[in-house]
């Protein structure tokens, strides 16, 4: 288990920098890729049929890290974190369970959630599904729980299941929902992995001489509380989607308890790869029966198409937890809208994480980026949801491309506006036969163009007209398929 520790430590470590240093970094991220994702992958028909109900199409979700710590905000008694996650919190100040309980928990109150008004500004959004943290790391859970009172509804002054009143917020709403559930690592628990050893008993202190964390003790663990409250979870509450996370010392006979539980309650439940899988890993096909997706490593956006149906688990600032203490930084607009454009180009499902505040409300800078993602949405959600691939053979360097359903269309997402006004396409793998902006703004604007052989030349006007992404729309005389690049 120990080993096991160490290397989701190592992986840890390398996600601080998710793009490998070298000469050209483009390339060691691409090569990264090719070795996780072999051409040959295929998910098993049953991943095929749930991921094709909605997950496919969607391609949009929200994440949302709540919890005791939220209201920290990075800090605790007046020391910032150093870290970059504000919802590791416990462990950064190696809180004892009992203080947090009495000063953290037991003060977590946020009187201004409002599930409806969270699950609006999601829609508004662009939006379609929601992933919540039903239980981080730190073991709390944000839903009533008769497994221990270490839940919201028992266990703070606010005692409202956010859990159930977001589920039906959404449902309502007409967004999908999911929660996140920390299956191993539960820092409440002595016997369940810790990612340092001296941790326990920091946080432990209570513990007899000869206590000794092992197999056993995790097994212990997830009997205890991991597969009763994922039962609960799954009966009491219709779940869409299974976010598991950090799969530290997790054996495969685990986790097939883990998916029995979730297929027996919710058959078209979809499940992630973090059950069993870090996603550094390089996938083998006896692997696949364990998820439907494969999450990639926090903030991480691939390449080009792969082999496996992913999502990235992007956040607006360098926190999942609300952060204002210590270091962080948020994405501006075009960050994020660039990242999710090349997620989706690439064929994956953006996720994008914030941290509500302590009171319950989305914070302002959050709000703002989630604005300025739904306008552009408002204009050119077309050229996301439902859509394929980028058909290219590489993706362009002024931005990206990718494809209608139906192969007809492909769109044209111009990032970096060309100063000359002219835009080359290489490798069109059909004719054009029109082109136009995608936008309603400009809708009647017709584009001239030349195409010799795979070389589309386009003449564009001078100025951009989103200044962080145009689309530009071009109808195809035969349709076209995406394929797998690596
Ligand atoms: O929920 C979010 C993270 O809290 C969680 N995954 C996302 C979605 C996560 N759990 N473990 N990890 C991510 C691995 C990360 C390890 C690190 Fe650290 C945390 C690297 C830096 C902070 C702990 C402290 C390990 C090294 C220093």
């Amino acid at each position: 288990m120990r080993k096991i520790l160490a290397s989701l430590l190592l992986s840890g470590l390398a996600f601080a920098e998710a793009v490998p240093r070298a000469d050209n970094p483009e390339q060691a991220y691409a090569d990264s890729f090719k070795k996780r994702f072999a051409a040959d992958l295929r998910h098993p028909p049953e991943s095929e049929a749930r991921l094709n109900k909605w997950f496919r199409d969607d391609k949009f979700g929200v994440f949302i890290h709540f919890g005791a710590y939220s209201p920290l905000a990075g800090q605790y008694k007046g020391n910032p974190m150093g870290g970059p996650y504000a919802e590791w919190a416990m462990m950064a100040f190696r809180i004892p369970l009992k203080e947090y309980r009495e000063e953290v928990v037991s003060k977590f109150n946020p009187q201004e959630f409002d599930a409806d008004e969270w699950a609006r500004v999601f829609k508004e959004t662009g939006m379609k599904y929601v992933v919540i943290t039903s239980k981080h790391h730190d073991g709390f859970a944000l839903f009533k729980s008769g497994v221990t009172d270490y839940n919201i509804v028992d266990g703070t002054p606010f005692q409202r299941d956010i859990i159930k009143e977001l589920e039906q917020a959404c449902h309502r709403h007409g967004l999908k929902f999911g929660v996140y559930y920390s299956q191993a690592f539960d820092w409440s628990e002595p016997g369940a992995p810790f990612p340092e050893q001296e941790a326990i008993r920091q946080i432990h202190p209570d513990l007899p001489a000869d206590f000794e964390a092992n197999d056993k003790t995790m097994a212990e663990y997830l009997a205890k509380k991991s597969y009763p409250q994922l039962e609960e979870l799954m009966k009491n509450y219709k779940i869409d989607l299974l976010w598991f996370d950090t799969p530290a010392s997790m054996k495969p006979e685990q986790g097939r308890r883990f998916l029995e539980i979730v297929r027996r309650n919710n058959p078209d439940c979809v499940v992630n790869s973090r059950l069993l899988y870090w996603p550094k890993e390089e996938w083998k096909p006896e692997q696949l029966e364990f998820f439907d997706y494969v999450s990639l490593e926090d903030k991480e956006v691939p390449p080009h198409k792969l082999s496996l149906t992913t999502e990235s688990p992007d956040s607006v600032s360098t926190s999942y937890g609300y952060k204002v203490h210590g270091p962080v930084r948020y994405h501006t607009l075009q960050e994020i809208i660039h990242r999710f454009v090349h997620t989706v180009c690439g064929g994956g499902n953006y996720l994008l994480n914030f941290g509500p505040m302590g009171n319950g409300q989305v914070d302002p800078k959050a709000l703002g980026l989630f604005q300025g993602v739904g306008a552009w949405i408002q204009d050119n959600g077309e050229s996301i949801y439902g859509t394929q691939p980028n058909p290219l053979p590489a993706r362009p360097a002024w931005g990206d491309a990718n494809l209608s359903k139906d192969g007809k269309t492909l769109y044209l997402h111009v990032m970096k506006w060309p100063a000359d006004g002219k835009l080359l396409v290489e490798g069109m793998p059909a004719q054009a036969t029109e082109a136009s902006f995608l936008s309603p703004k400009a809708a009647n604007a017709k584009i001239a163009f030349v195409q010799k052989g795979p070389n589309l030349h386009l003449t564009l006007p001078g100025a951009a007209l989103d200044p962080n992404d145009t689309v530009v729309k071009v109808s195809l005389a035969e349709p076209l398929q995406s394929a797998a690049k690596n």
